[in-house]
C-alpha cells in the first residue's frame, strides 16, 4: 500500500480500489454464476458459495495485487477464513431475506474484530475484499458502513438512516476493502439493476472467524502451493510466512 493509501484506511477503515478485475473477469464470472443459478433453478439467491464452481475463483482468492494490499493490514501469516457471495435483487429486502442493518465494531466477537497499530504496524482481525460484479451506483443500498467507526471508543451504533452512514459506490470490477472493526452492514437494495458481489475474508495465520473444517473441501481444489497457504487451518507453531508472488 502506497502511504496515501495507509493514510485513507486507517482514517475511513475502507478503501476502494478501481478495475481490479477486467470486464473479460467480471464477464466470465457473472455467466459462470448465471448457469449455476439457472442450473439450481433457486429463486431469489441472496448469499451464495462460488469457490468450488471454478478455478477463476481460486484465482481472485489469489490475486497478487490484493495479497499485496493485504499483507499491509494483517501481515504474511493470512489466510483465507471463508467466503460468499451476495446477491441484491429490488424487493428481497421485503421478502425477508436482510433487514437494514449495522454490525461489527471494535472488538466485537470476542475481540476478534480488532484494528490496531505498534510499532509502526498496522494489525487487524478479520479482513473482507469485496468484489463488485455488477455495479452499485451512488443511493443503491447494499453495502453500508460508518467511516472511521474501526476507532470508536464506545460499542454505539448509529441508526442505518444516519448522516454517519455511508453507501460507496463501485463499479463492476472495483474491490473495496474494509476491516470488520469497522461499523458496517447492509441496506434495502433499490435499483432497478440487480447487486452481485463476492466476499472473501481473510485472517490473520493464527486466528479463524468461521468454523475452520468448513474449508477443507475447498483446500483439496487448490491449484498451486499459494493457494493450499492460504486455505490452511490456523496456527502458530511452525507455521511458515506466505511466499508472496512478485507483481
Ligand atoms: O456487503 C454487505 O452487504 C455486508 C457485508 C457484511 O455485513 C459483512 O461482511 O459482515
Amino acid at each position: 500500500m502506497t502511504e496515501a493509501e495507509i493514510y485513507e484506511f486507517d482514517l475511513n477503515g475502507y478503501i476502494v480500489y478501481r478495475d481490479l478485475l477486467s470486464a473479460g473477469e467480471v464477464k466470465k464470472m457473472n455467466d459462470l454464476l448465471d448457469t449455476e443459478f439457472k442450473k439450481q433453478d433457486v429463486q431469489d439467491v441472496h448469499s451464495f458459495s462460488f469457490l468450488s464452481l471454478d478455478h477463476c475463483f481460486l484465482d481472485l482468492m489469489a490475486h497478487p495485487r490484493m495479497l499485496r494490499i493485504i499483507r499491509t493490514m494483517i501481515g504474511d501469516w493470512l489466510r483465507l477464513d471463508h467466503a460468499y457471495g451476495l446477491q441484491m435483487d429490488t424487493g428481497t429486502v421485503d421478502r425477508g431475506q436482510t433487514r437494514p442493518n449495522l454490525h461489527g465494531g471494535p472488538r466485537t466477537d470476542n475481540g476478534e474484530h480488532l484494528y490496531q497499530w505498534f510499532d509502526g504496524n498496522m494489525y487487524n482481525g478479520l479482513i473482507v475484499a469485496i468484489y463488485a460484479l455488477k455495479d452499485v451506483n451512488p443511493g443503491d443500498g447494499g453495502f453500508i458502513c460508518v467511516p472511521g467507526s474501526h476507532k470508536a471508543n464506545m460499542h454505539y451504533k448509529p441508526p442505518v438512516d444516519s448522516p454517519l452512514v455511508v453507501n460507496p459506490s463501485l463499479r463492476a470490477g472495483d474491490m473495496l476493502i474494509f476491516t470488520e472493526a469497522l461499523v458496517h452492514g447492509t441496506t434495502t437494495w433499490t435499483s432497478s439493476k440487480q447487486r452481485r458481489s463476492l466476499l472473501y475474508k481473510y485472517s490473520p495465520g493464527h486466528s479463524t472467524w468461521s468454523a475452520a473444517d468448513n474449508l477443507e473441501p475447498i483446500r483439496a481444489l487448490a491449484q498451486n502451493d499459494l493457494q493450499r497457504d492460504l486455505l490452511r487451518p490456523p496456527s502458530v507453531g511452525s507455521r511458515s510466512a506466505l511466499d508472496f508472488p512478485k507483481i
